[in-house]
């Protein structure tokens, strides 16, 4: 793995998944695999667990790492090429990444989906300006399209609870005031599927995900249809893709709740966080023994290791023979 990006960075997911379960057991087994290396971890947005699992997971393998807010320390960075740079943006990607590049050995984005123009997000600037100019090796911390930590996390998860091979899952938008991002959506259909669980996806009509992220999953727009027989639900919001950044519905009647669990086979709740109680999901279901979202926060530590130690130990098989 040179950089970790998408799930097209991942060849062979089962060994991933291995080498999550092996860190799990055992977090400091590797704690000098990093010594004397480090990692550059880069804000454009918020952040609660990405930020503190990834300093978490770097300090179990014995790394350093770092953090740069670029909305309030950096100077703001200009991703596009060509342009004349006389507004606000002082420094270009450019120069930045070559800079960054020459003092840590790994660098971490953090780059939302800005949500008005869906050719600029999917196309991915930012992290691909950062991939291109960046000399070492790039690891995704949510971008425009992708959360890929956090659905290795979510399959680090459900791998442990699942009671058959291919368990249900059901994706579900729930309703939110703001307009969020497709990433975490995106990247958890994208990993079940590739996980082979039987993934059902439901929404209000006009929140479909791109043919790409639906793959084959079963789009079921009659949510208590879709829980019928769950084994797992994964609740997010997203805005709209096709009214590109939009905010189409508030429906509150598609927030989880404790009757709609009752239709499913006694199914895990999950969600990234962070999340509106009562907005997203009742108290109740949160609160309740099936609740799984503090240990997939949890296991952001473990999904974040086993990517620094996956690209730990690459760099050490290239070095040999030097
Ligand atoms: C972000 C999102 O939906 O992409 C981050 C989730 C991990 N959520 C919010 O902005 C609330
Ligand atoms: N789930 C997740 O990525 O959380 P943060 O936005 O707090 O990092």
């Amino acid at each position: 793995m040179k950089s970790f990006l998408s799930i097209e960075d991942v060849s062979d997911l089962d060994q991933l998944l291995k080498t999550a379960a092996d860190l799990k057991k055992d977090p400091l087994k590797f704690r000098y695999l990093g010594k004397n290396r480090s990692v550059c971890l880069i804000f454009l947005n918020p952040s609660l667990r990405t930020r503190l699992s990834s300093e978490r997971a770097a300090a179990n393998l014995g790394m350093d790492a770092v953090f740069l807010d670029i909305g309030g320390q950096g100077w703001k960075l200009e991703f596009a090429d060509g342009v004349v740079m006389n507004a606000d943006k002082a420094e270009h990607i450019r120069e930045a990444a070559a800079v960054i590049g020459s003092y840590y050995d790994y660098v971490g984005i953090r780059a939302f989906a800005e949500l008005e123009d869906f050719e600029k997000d999917y196309s991915e600037e930012i992290l691909t300006a950062l991939h291109k100019y960046c000399p070492v090796p790039v690891i995704n911390l949510e971008s425009s399209t992708a959360h890929p930590l956090q659905a290795l996390a979510d399959l680090i998860t459900i791998e442990k609870h699942k009671k058959t091979a291919k368990p249900r899952v059901v994706l579900t938008w729930a309703p939110h005031p703001k307009a969020l991002p497709q990433a975490v959506a995106n990247s958890f259909s994208r990993w079940t599927q590739r996980a082979g669980y039987d993934l059902v996806i439901t929404h209000p009509k006009g929140y479909e995900l791109t043919g790409k992220v639906n793959g084959n999953a079963k789009i079921e727009y009659d949510q208590k249809k879709a829980f019928e027989n769950a084994d797992f639900i994964y609740a997010k919001n997203w805005s709209s893709v096709s009214s590109y950044g939009q905010v189409l519905s508030q429906d509150p009647s598609w927030m989880i709740d404790e009757a709609k669990m009752n239709h499913t086979n006694n199914a895990y709740f999950m969600h990234c966080l962070p999340v509106r109680r009562n907005m997203i999901v009742s108290d109740q279901v949160i609160d309740n023994k099936n609740s799984l979202v503090i240990e997939q926060a949890k296991n952001r530590v473990v999904s974040m290791q086993t990517v620094l130690r996956t690209m730990l130990e690459q760099k050490d098989e290239e070095s040999e023979g030097y």
